[in-house]
């Protein structure tokens, strides 16, 4: 529906990793040298069927090897742009995992560099505005997390914002205490997944330990009544995405999602796509789909009016947004 394209929106809650289609990720093999064990796009396609968190970080981390120069970065990050242009989008904050790339030999400083020539490409080209945030993956060797963090700090103004992502469960946010602390002198912002499928008591751990702004997925905070008064009265945003929630098999259906009850009771909700090009859609597909399970206009419009007030940017440019 062209209404839900033309929304002005934020996305604050995108992997940059996550766009990596599977047409590219065999280019880039190819290029590259990179073995994949798929003979051909078909067979990959087959893939694509996730049963959990695990099994679709399986893949997107096998796919992420491809990914090997600046030049492939810059490339993946304005194939995404081209595709939002058309969506509303105003504003990126961008994930990226860059301990997955120096496990794969690369510098962290070059990802960022061919991140950053692409998001300033996009500004020129499509006037979309975009930061980068640094996630954590938990569930790799702490060591590694502030390797990365001591790798870019002399450059700290090149980033947004520090996140935490990968898979939850077992890995509460207070593990990350320290770094989070760090990132909070760098004059980075904070956010962290929490409640995707991890339960509520770790989106409370994110807010009272890492001091997060953000909560990124948040949908189990739904389990406690006491943490969605918090989030409304501390207005802490949740970034949802609904089809990768589905895709996960986090919800059976998109009408299990409690959207709809949380925003009832006060909560700032925006829409996302997570990881696009693995989950069934960009951003408009996220809206689109909540359109189809019956919301209304004018309840998107209020998601996509709370995704620029939940964004870092500064209120001058918010007013220019609207
Ligand atoms: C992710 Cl859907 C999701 N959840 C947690 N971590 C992630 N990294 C990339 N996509
Ligand atoms: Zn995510």
């Amino acid at each position: 529906m062209a209404a839900l394209e033309q929304l002005p929106k934020a996305e604050l809650h995108l992997h940059i990793e996550g766009t990596l289609e599977p047409e590219l990720a065999l280019e880039l093999a190819q290029r590259n040298g990179v073995a994949l064990p798929y003979a051909s796009l078909e067979e990959l396609k087959g893939k694509y069927q996730f049963t959990n968190l695990q099994s679709f970080l399986d893949l997107y981390y096998e796919l992420m090897g491809t990914l090997k120069t600046a030049q492939d970065f810059r490339d993946l990050a304005l194939a995404y742009f081209a595709k939002v242009s058309t969506q509303g989008v105003r504003h990126a904050e961008i994930f990226f995992d860059p301990q997955v790339h120096v496990a794969n030999g690369l510098d962290v400083n070059m990802v960022m560099d061919g991140l950053l020539e692409g998001m300033h490409i996009a500004k020129e080209r499509y006037g979309i505005t975009s930061g980068l945030i640094l996630s954590i993956v938990r569930d790799m060797p702490l060591e590694t997390a502030q390797s990365v963090i001591d790798s870019v700090k002399n450059r700290a103004s090149d980033i947004l914002g520090i996140g935490l992502d990968s898979a939850e469960v077992g890995y509460p946010p207070h593990l990350f205490t320290k770094q989070f602390q760090e990132a909070k002198a760098l004059g980075w912002h904070r956010v962290a997944h929490a409640g995707e499928e991890g339960p509520a008591s770790y989106v409370i751990d994110a807010l009272d330990n890492l001091h997060a702004e953000r909560i990124d997925h948040g949908i189990h905070s739904v389990t406690d009544p006491e943490l969605l008064k918090r989030l409304a009265s501390e207005r802490i945003p949740l970034t949802t995405c609904p089809l990768s929630n589905r895709r996960l098999q986090v919800v059976g259906s998109l009408d299990e999602l409690p959207l709809r009850n949380m925003m009832d009771q006060g909560v700032l909700i925006n829409v996302n796509s997570d990881d696009p090009a693995y989950f069934g859609g960009y951003i408009a597909d996220n809206y689109k789909a909540l359109s189809e399970i019956g919301f209304t206009l004018s309840e998107l419009a209020s998601f996509a009016e709370h995704s620029i007030d939940a964004s870092f940017i500064g209120d001058d440019q918010r007013r220019t947004l609207r």
